[in-house]
C-alpha cells in the first residue's frame, strides 16, 4: 500500500534496521490498528515488524499497557531461558523508540508501538481440528503457568473492571435507560435475554470476591487467533495480544477461548441455526488446558472451568449489545447492525451451552481425574 507521510513519520521514530520496503494493514482484531512492515537489509534479506496504534478510547492509559507488556514479555522470556527454550520467535519483543522508551506519541493523540514479527507462523481464525485446538489450550495454559510467579501487584488494570460481570450488568441498565442511539425499542427481546441471565452470570466475580477463587495473572482475551502456530508443524509458537494481561480468573481464559474457538460458527454469524458449541472442540481444548494447568489450579478453579465459558459468552453478548445501544463507539464494525448480529450470535451460543452444561461439566471432571 502507499504509505502516507504521517505513517512514515511514526515509523521513523522506531529503531527499525534497514530501509522500509513494504507496508500493509492487518485487518485483525476489533480494537487496535495494525500494520505489517518490511525492511530490506544491506545483505539483501528482509526483516518484518508489526506496528500498532493503540486504541486509546479503549485503553485510557496506553503507557500503563506498555509497562505491563514490557514486564510480562520480559518475565516470559526469562522463564523460557530457564526452561532451556530459545525465546526467539516465541515471545513478543518490543522495538525500542529512538531516544528511549517503547511507545511513540504522534502529536495528534495517537500512541504507537512496534514488535518483531513472529515469522513462519499462521493464526487460524477457526479451529481446523480438535488436535490443533488441544495445542491452543495447552499454549494458553502454559502462558498462565509461566506467569504464575509474576508479581501480580506490578500489573496495571489496563481496563478497570474488565471482567467484572456485576459492574457490566449494572452499566448495561444505564446504557438501556440512556438509549443514546435510540435503538432500545427495536431490541427489547435481546435486552430481555441479557437481563434474564444477569444474576447467574455474576457467579465468578462473587467467588473471586469471597476468596473462593484466587486472582491470577491472566491473558483475558484468549481468542484462537491470539496464538501463533508454526506454519509447517502447527506447533504453538507464541501467545500475542497482551494488552489485557491483568489480574483475573483462570476461568476467564478458559472460557473466552471456548466461546470463540469451540463455536461452530463465526462470532458474527447471522444464521443462528449454524451457531452451537462443538463438544469435540470443547473436549480437545479442555484437555490441552487442563493437562498444562492441573498441577497449579485449585480444585474450585478446575471444577468451575465450564462456568467460565458460559460467563464469557454472556459477557460478550452483553458488551456487543451495549455497544449497539451506545451507537457503536467501542468495537470496529463493518456495517450498521454488526454489533447486534454479534450479540445475537453470542446469545444463541449461550443458549446452546446452557443445554450442554451437564455434558461440559462431565467432560471437565473426567479430564481433571486424568490429569490432576
Ligand atoms: C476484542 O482484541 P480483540 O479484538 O480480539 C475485545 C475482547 C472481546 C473481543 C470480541 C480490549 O478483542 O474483550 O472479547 O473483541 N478486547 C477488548 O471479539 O475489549
Ligand atoms: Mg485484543
Amino acid at each position: 500500500m502507499a504509505i502516507d507521510s504521517k505513517l512514515k513519520s511514526i515509523i521513523s521514530r522506531f529503531e527499525f534496521p534497514g530501509t522500509l520496503s513494504g507496508c500493509r494493514e492487518l485487518k485483525t482484531g476489533h480494537i487496535n490498528i495494525t500494520y505489517a512492515l518490511r525492511f530490506s537489509q544491506a545483505d539483501g534479506t528482509a526483516r518484518d515488524y508489526v506496528l500498532q496504534r493503540i486504541n486509546n478510547y479503549v485503553f485510557k492509559k496506553p503507557w500503563e499497557v506498555m509497562e505491563n507488556v514490557q514486564l510480562v514479555t520480559e518475565h516470559i522470556r526469562l522463564a523460557m531461558i530457564r526452561q532451556g527454550i530459545n525465546p526467539e520467535n516465541r515471545v513478543l519483543r518490543l522495538v525500542p523508540v529512538k531516544g528511549g522508551g517503547n511507545m511513540a506519541e504522534d502529536g495528534a493523540g495517537g500512541y504507537w508501538r512496534a514488535y518483531d514479527y513472529i515469522v513462519h507462523a499462521v493464526t487460524p481464525d477457526k479451529a481446523e481440528s480438535p488436535t490443533q485446538f488441544r495445542q491452543i489450550g495447552a499454549a494458553f495454559g502454559q502462558f498462565q503457568s509461566m506467569l504464575s510467579d509474576f508479581p501480580i501487584e506490578k500489573l496495571h488494570d489496563t481496563i478497570p473492571h474488565f471482567h467484572d460481570t456485576r459492574k457490566r450488568v449494572g452499566d448495561f441498565e444505564r446504557t438501556v435507560a440512556l438509549d443514546v442511539a435510540r435503538r432500545a425499542a427495536g431490541v427489547r427481546e435481546d435486552i430481555g435475554f441479557i437481563r434474564s441471565r444477569g444474576e447467574a452470570m455474576c457467579r465468578i466475580v462473587d467467588m473471586l470476591n469471597a476468596g473462593e477463587l484466587p486472582l491470577r495473572v491472566t491473558h483475558n482475551d484468549t481468542k484462537i487467533n491470539n496464538v501463533m502456530l508454526d506454519a509447517d508443524s502447527g506447533e504453538a509458537l507464541c501467545v500475542i495480544d497482551l494488552d489485557t494481561v491483568m489480574p483475573g480468573s483462570a476461568l476467564y481464559d478458559f472460557g473466552d477461548a471456548i466461546r470463540y474457538g469451540a463455536s461452530t460458527a463465526a462470532e458474527d454469524e447471522t444464521d443462528l441455526d449454524r451457531v452451537s458449541l462443538d463438544m469435540d472442540l470443547f473436549a480437545a481444548f479442555s484437555e490441552g488446558f487442563i493437562a498444562s494447568t492441573a498441577s497449579r489450579l485449585t480444585p474450585a478453579e478446575l471444577e468451575n472451568l465450564p462456568l467460565g465459558a458460559l460467563v464469557m459468552t454472556y459477557e460478550n453478548a452483553l458488551r456487543f449489545l451495549a455497544d449497539y445501544l451506545d451507537g457503536d463507539t467501542y468495537y470496529k464494525i463493518d456495517y450498521p447492525t454488526h454489533n447486534l448480529d454479534r450479540a445475537r450470535c453470542q446469545c444463541k451460543l449461550l443458549t446452546d451451552m446452557e443445554a450442554k452444561r451437564d455434558e461440559m461439566y462431565a467432560t471437565v471432571a473426567r479430564l481433571c481425574r486424568r490429569y490432576a
